[in-house]
């Protein structure tokens, strides 16, 4: 880990009595000390404190509220670990935020590339072009979503305490020559013990533009652990070879289809628009694209927020909003100004 590079004074009295030594900590166990079973137990506590703590100034008494036409969502989320959700963008905001994310620089990566720059900038061999959460956010119908009460509501309620959204970005992935990289090989993302993404489509996906693909009931132990003991319970050594197999980081096609069927693999294709919930605790791609770009935007909730990202939020007030955006924070329902807090003040 990157802290134990840095020079630290271990004989100052203060040592391990530091915020920022119990979030290198808090790192260290969420990416690497500790196995599944634990991860999820810990989401789940902190998930408890999340709600006993800040619940009762957002909802006093009352249990999370979420729209009950959401119901199905959030079951869906906990029995398979997705759930596809009507589209959050209309067609004319598409074209918004495409006209936007024209206009404003991001990290160019992947292929042999490296670097930051505009899209029209992005060299042919260039795997990515990430767009940032402080820029993402200025962009209208992305700042309205990420106010959308409704949507954050039915994180809350999966989550089981008042989301934080820890994290949003735009990002083009490109037909580049080599390999899969990066997120584009299965993994499981680890960047709270609890969490859920909301994933939205910018461009049409089919199966040559990347589409994600999610390994079903990978996402939580409570629905792991059965179809596992199932699958490989009288099978000892490959029950054990499962579970070693799951903590490493990422994991190839053919390994991935060793442990489970072609069919409990949910491929996301799908026209510009097409928008769905996920757990990322479980194992998910993003294909890599070979006959045509795809353009993505994706909402990070979790409970809390994530320690190896500095917060820099925005000012409201000082972001050029059209008229209708709510930008007085005060006057935001009291769960979307803390679920937006680590993003806009
Ligand atoms: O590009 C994709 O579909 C995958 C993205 C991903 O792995 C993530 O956002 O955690
Ligand atoms: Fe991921």
């Amino acid at each position: 880990m990157n802290n134990q590079a840095k020079p630290v004074d271990i004989f100052a009295p203060d040592f391990l009595r530091r915020r920022q030594d119990f979030e290198h900590l808090w790192l260290y166990l969420l990416k690497g000390g500790l196995d599944k079973q634990t991860r999820d137990s810990l989401g789940r506590s902190s998930a408890t404190y999340i709600a006993r703590a800040v619940g009762p100034t957002l909802f006093g008494k009352n249990p999370i509220p979420f729209d009950e036409r959401d119901r199905p969502a959030i079951k869906a989320l906990q029995k398979t670990g997705y759930a596809p959700v009507a589209n959050v963008f209309t067609d004319a905001e598409i074209d918004e935020i495409h006209q936007y994310f024209q206009g404003v620089p991001g990290s160019i990566s992947g292929g042999t590339a490296s670097g930051h720059g505009f899209l029209k900038d992005v060299p042919p061999h260039a795997g990515f072009i990430h767009f940032h959460a402080a820029v993402a956010c200025a962009c209208p119908p992305i700042y309205r979503l990420l106010h959308d009460e409704r949507l954050t509501s039915l994180a809350s309620a999966y989550l089981g305490a008042p989301a934080t959204i820890s994290l949003c970005t735009a990002w083009w992935s490109f037909p580049a020559p080599g390999g899969a990289e990066g997120m584009q090989m299965y993994h499981h993302d680890r960047g709270d013990f609890r969490s859920v993404n909301l994933f939205v489509y910018l461009t049409d996906v089919t199966d040559g533009s990347g589409p994600h693909a999610f390994v079903e009931r990978t996402h939580d132990m409570t629905v792991l652990l059965p179809l596992i003991s199932q699958r490989f319970g009288a099978q000892p050594e490959n029950f054990q070879k499962f579970w070693q197999w799951m903590e490493q980081h990422r994991k190839t096609d053919a390994d991935v289809l060793k442990f489970f069927p072609q069919d409990e693999v949910k491929s996301f294709t799908g026209a510009k628009g097409t928008s769905f919930f996920e757990d990322t605790r479980g194992l998910h791609k993003g294909t890599r694209p070979t006959t045509g770009p795809r353009f993505a935007f994706e909402i990070f909730y979790s409970v809390l927020p994530k320690f190896n990202e500095e917060v820099s939020p925005r000012v409201r007030a000082e972001l050029k909003l059209p008229p209708g955006l709510e930008t007085d924070t005060q006057k935001l329902s009291p769960l979307v100004r803390y679920a937006t807090r680590q993003i806009l003040v």
